[in-house]
């Protein structure tokens, strides 16, 4: 039996929030667990001290399915955001004190390297097209081997995925949400410009993807993945919202777009029904908010079966410890697709040491026992935590809409 001695809660905002769950045992082996939801991040810290870690004290660190099992079933309300970042967060750790334990890299506990690295994609994204395309080429000289892209659309002042006055772009951007305004119309009239002119600039050779950020009904988002399929997208995300499973069936009638889904999933029921009716082509469900490693195989699985792959979601809200745990997943499923990347300040990594390494348009996990991410908690502490929303967005005639 390895006993849990101490699990703590660090909350920190090195360039953005994070929470981070750190484990340690009688050995005096430590892990640790990215507790971080975007907007809602004092939640899941409450959650975590307040309910889990006093059972996690006395616990062995080795049963982690068991583990898992008495946070999902035991708290008897299932699922949810909150309750499902807090055990991924416990399930993370306790994979990373595993693996240190066993001296090997998380890897080669799940069943070894399936692939030498994660091939990634990066967000190129611009007021304009040419803005937009001008990122993509510096990237595509970098190795990238995919680059999402987003740009202003013409009519509106500020648009998903596109920075402000040429800071990165975060949108947890303010202590009371932001407002943006949104128009279909006028977004379904630009992105298949955007696209021609990316093949016509960029060539062939490299993936494209696009993400929608839950803005479209089902047959506008029908109408766009025809519109686009002339230019071979590598996928079209996050098209419409996914609570109604069925909505995905009315866009699969009409494009052979590849669709992708599921960053804000937190479950396998989630995406049972799109899995198993083959309603998409990738999931995009990640190791933080879906329940950790042990939840995200098991979906993982599910959809090897169906032939969808994955994509995990990795904006800068996730923090590393979440990235290095994605990746060790990556490199070990069969069935793995792509991963996001969005790159962290250098204050975040600087808070948060890592071993992951970017080459020629892939991500390597590392090869030191666990994770591969240490803390400095020091360095942590000088970073205090700062209330930040994600934005609300409203449509031209002032009513909410989908952010
Ligand atoms: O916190 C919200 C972000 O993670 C989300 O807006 C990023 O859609 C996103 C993506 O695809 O990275
Ligand atoms: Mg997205």
């Amino acid at each position: 039996m390895l006993k849990i001695v101490s699990a703590k809660v660090i909350v920190t905002c090195p360039g953005r929030n994070f929470v981070t769950l750190k484990i340690e045992t009688s050995d005096g082996v430590t892990g640790l667990g990215d507790a971080t939801l975007s907007g809602r991040e004092l939640a899941v810290a409450s959650y975590l001290t307040d309910h889990l870690v006093p059972c996690l004290i006395g616990r062995d660190a080795h049963t982690i399915e068991d583990t898992w099992q008495y946070f999902y079933r035991g708290a008897y309300w299932r699922r949810g955001p909150v309750t499902m970042s807090a055990i991924a967060a416990v399930d993370m750790a306790l994979w990373d004190i595993k693996a240190k334990v066993a001296g090997l890299p998380l890897y080669q506990l799940l069943g070894g390297k399936s692939r030498d690295g994660a091939m990634v994609y990066t967000h190129a994204n611009g007021n304009t097209i040419e803005e937009t395309l001008e990122k993509a080429q510096k990237y595509i000289a970098e190795g990238y081997k995919a680059v999402r892209l987003q740009s202003g659309v013409p009519g509106l002042k500020a648009t998903y995925g596109v920075g402000k006055a040429g800071k990165p772009y975060d949108p947890a951007d303010s202590d009371i949400p932001s407002e943006y305004s949104w128009s279909s119309e006028k977004y379904l009239r630009s992105v298949p410009e955007l696209f021609k002119k990316a093949r016509d600039v960029l060539g062939w050779d490299v993936h494209l993807l696009h993400d929608v950020h839950h803005r479209l009904t089902p047959i506008e988002a029908a109408r766009l993945g025809k519109e686009l399929e002339p230019y071979r997208l590598f996928w079209l995300e996050d098209a419409v919202t996914a609570e109604n499973q069925a909505n995905f069936r009315l866009i699969r009638q009409h494009t052979v777009t590849p669709l992708a889904v599921g960053e804000v999933f937190n479950s396998i029921w989630d995406c049972k029904q799109l899995i198993e009716e083959q309603l998409i082509d990738y999931i995009r469900a990640t190791v933080v908010h879906a329940g950790g490693i042990t939840h995200l195989r098991r979906i993982a699985a599910l959809a090897d079966i169906y032939n969808v792959r994955t994509g995990c979601h990795g904006a800068t809200d996730l923090s590393p410890v979440s990235m290095a745990a994605a990746l060790h997943f990556d490199v070990s499923i069969p069935n793995f697709g792509i991963q996001e990347w969005m790159h962290h300040a250098e204050v975040t990594d600087e808070v948060f040491r890592r071993t992951y390494s970017y080459k020629d348009g892939a991500l390597h996990p590392g090869e030191g026992p666990g994770l591969g991410v240490e803390l400095d908690e020091a360095l942590a502490a000088k970073y205090p935590y700062k209330r930040a929303y994600l934005p609300v967005n409203r449509l031209e005639d002032g009513s909410l809409t989908n952010w």
